[in-house]
């Protein structure tokens, strides 16, 4: 009973065709995949806990959060320098709608259901979801909240004494009075990737304390109407009493951004607001240090692999936001597709368009599942007793999973906005945001590149490839009949890790390695999530998942004619790289 246009009379008196807009209801209840994937990874006591909450929340992410959220982006930031009679107010004006989606994330517990662990090693998995259904609505405030959350994460593991009874409290709170959000200030001029080459510098104060000034120019501060932030600086060698260079003479430090006044800035001047592509609503500044009073985490140049525990926790935010962005495209194109009629016909009768539908669904499912399952392993990582192979997957899977999924949003949101046609392409249909907002995925918290070698470097430090090997096995270890879709889906998933072990193989080569990371880091995510399908599948019994994972395999395993040699992997001979230096 779609409705799918009327007739409306126009200026002439004559009546013309009127499009029914797409329509979206209950963002839980009408993810029917993600009900039914719930089913199978979470205990139906602790399901029947949370599905209420999912489902109230379900409808509260297209009711006022979603209005609230476009409040904030038809009224983006300001940076305001000065007041009226010239004095330095560096005041961020926001629409107001963003403070009360502050207040919102409080009291839905967007980050505290994460560290209250009532659900035990479900926890992160409920946080998510909630986050994962608020994402779109939201304006993207989701970002202040990933780093929330991965400040929050960062002092439970490094914080001392102090910071655990003055800031973690107020991180995880329900109350929006006492909430607060906290940024990661890491990006500098010198480099977003290569941190290593930071300029900013903290000299200890003289007073005894374990304060420091801290000065430097950070080229990157988003969501800076926090109370919070997590920074890095370079402090000074006590034996030669110079700074010194490199990674390991960068120190984490915490910092308030405004005096207890909660007005003046903490010694820092905002240079400017950011003028971006999207992210609109999020304020991205750009900020002088100038002696910001910070207090060190955690040991003396270490800076770098403490804040990587913010990493970790913000690149799954990342993949939350991808995948909700999968899931939003794909739920107003399906439904756009009944309503709109071209040469005769509903769209949805369209065989090219629904097979267009098909494959972004079909992304969005298998980004669903890796979603879930690296929200699981966080869980347990964080809640069950200590147990290498988790730790190993967490690690080697977090890269992975942000640098797919973000990459297949930026692919599903732009087909999208074909699927609607040109009014998909207009500002006021709320869906170029869509792909405005989730490019910024590929490049925020570690480009695809960058993501790539940090695959290697958990190869290497937590033998990492070995145990995803191992997991893609088991996953895959039930037979079904042969012929069957999950039987030829099987068999392309073991020429993939037989592909996958020769070329690790050659892993020793590092011009080899450096060619093909990326390939080598989109190989290992497609392989993985196949398992992922293929695991699902076998609980669901269902032909329509069984037919998925076969396609999956299809596209993305069986298409590039990999049959264990012949994948197309990047040669590290001369040639190969003389033609590279003279593209370039
Ligand atoms: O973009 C940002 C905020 C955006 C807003 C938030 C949005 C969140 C999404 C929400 C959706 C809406 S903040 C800036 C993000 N910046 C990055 O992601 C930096 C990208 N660069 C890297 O990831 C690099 O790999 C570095 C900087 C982490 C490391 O590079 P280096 O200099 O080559 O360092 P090393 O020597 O390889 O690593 C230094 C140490 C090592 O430990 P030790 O010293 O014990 O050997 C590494 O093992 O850091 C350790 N380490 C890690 N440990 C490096 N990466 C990790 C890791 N991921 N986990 C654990
Ligand atoms: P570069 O590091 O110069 O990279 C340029 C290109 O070189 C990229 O394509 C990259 O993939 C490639 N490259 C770099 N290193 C390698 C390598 N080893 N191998 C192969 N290729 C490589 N940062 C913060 O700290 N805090 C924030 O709050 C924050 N907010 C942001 C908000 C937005 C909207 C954006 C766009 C960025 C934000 N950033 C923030 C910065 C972001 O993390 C960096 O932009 C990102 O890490 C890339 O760094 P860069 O811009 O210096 O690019």
């Amino acid at each position: 009973n779609i409705t799918t246009s009327s007739k409306q009379k126009g200026q002439s008196g004559y009546e013309y065709f009127q499009q029914e807009a797409p329509r979206l209801g209950n963002q839980y209840l009408e993810d029917s995949y993600l009900i039914e994937s719930l089913k199978r990874v979470v205990p139906s006591n602790y399901l029947n806990e949370i599905e209420p909450d999912l489902v109230r929340f379900g409808d509260r992410v297209m009711g006022d959060i979603l209005e609230y959220g476009r409040a904030c982006e038809n009224n983006p930031p300001k940076h305001v320098a000065y007041d009226a009679w010239g004095r330095r107010i560096d005041k961020i004006v926001v629409d107001e709608g963003w403070n009360i989606l502050k207040d919102i994330s409080a009291v839905e517990g967007l980050v505290s259901i994460g560290y209250e662990r009532k659900q035990k090693e479900f926890s992160r998995l409920y946080q998510y979801l909630k986050i994962y259904l608020f994402a779109c609505s939201s304006a993207v405030f989701d970002c202040p909240l990933s780093m929330t959350d991965g400040g929050a994460r960062l002092l439970e593991l490094y914080g001392d004494k102090e910071l655990m009874t003055t800031a973690y409290p107020h991180y995880v709170t329900r109350d929006p009075k006492n909430f607060w959000t906290s940024g990661q200030w890491m990006t500098e001029k010198t480099g977003g990737s290569d941190v290593a080459n930071s300029e900013s510098v903290a000299e200890p104060r003289k007073d005894g304390s374990n304060r420091y000034d801290i000065s430097g120019y950070k080229y990157f501060t988003s969501a800076t109407t926090a109370q919070t932030a997590m920074i890095l600086a370079r402090d000074r060698e006590p034996e030669t009493g110079g700074f010194r260079s490199g990674s390991r003479g960068l120190s984490a430090f915490f910092i308030k951004i405004r005096k207890d006044n909660g007005k003046d800035l903490n010694n820092m001047m905002i240079h400017k607001m950011k003028n971006k592509f999207g992210t609109k609503a999020v304020p991205t500044t750009e900020i002088e240090l100038l002696g910001t009073e910070g207090v060190m985490i955690g040991n003396k140049g270490r800076g770098v692999p403490i804040i990587a525990s913010i990493l970790n926790i913000t690149r799954i935010h990342n993949v939350i936001h991808s995948v909700a962005t999968m899931r939003r495209g794909v739920a107003l194109a399906r439904d756009f597709a009944h309503r709109r009629k071209v040469f005769g016909s509903s769209l949805a009768e369209n065989q090219l368009y629904i097979s267009t539908l098909a494959e972004m669904e079909i992304e969005y499912r298998a980004g669903l599942q890796f979603l879930l399952n690296v929200s699981l392993l966080l869980g347990q990582s964080e809640c069950l007793e200590k147990n290498p192979k988790i730790d190993s997957l967490l690690r080697i899977l977090t890269p992975l999973s942000k640098l797919y999924t973000a990459k297949q949003s930026i692919l599903v949101s732009s087909e999208t906005i074909e699927c609607m046609g040109g009014t998909g392409y207009m500002e006021d249909s709320d869906i170029p945001r869509l792909l405005r907002d989730t490019q910024v995925t590929a490049i925020w918290e570690g480009t695809t590149n960058v993501l790539s070698m940090d695959v290697w470097r958990s190869i290497k430090s937590h033998n990492s490839l070995v145990v995803l090997l191992d997991e893609i096995r088991s996953k895959t270890a039930a037979t079904t009949k042969a012929g069957s879709p999950l039987a030829n889906a099987k068999q392309t998933i073991e020429n993939a890790v037989k592909a996958i072990l020769e070329i690790s193989n050659g892993s020793d080569d590092l011009d080899f390695v450096i060619a093909n990371a990326k390939k080598f880091s989109f190989l290992l995510s497609q392989t993985y999530m196949a398992a992922l399908l293929y695991e699902h599948a076998l609980w669901s019994k269902k032909s329509v998942d069984e037919q998925i994972c076969e396609r999956w395999c299809f596209i993305k395993l069986q298409s590039s004619k990999m049959d264990g040699t012949s994948i197309a992997f990047a040669k590290a001979d001369q040639s190969w790289r003389d033609l590279d230096r003279l593209i370039a």
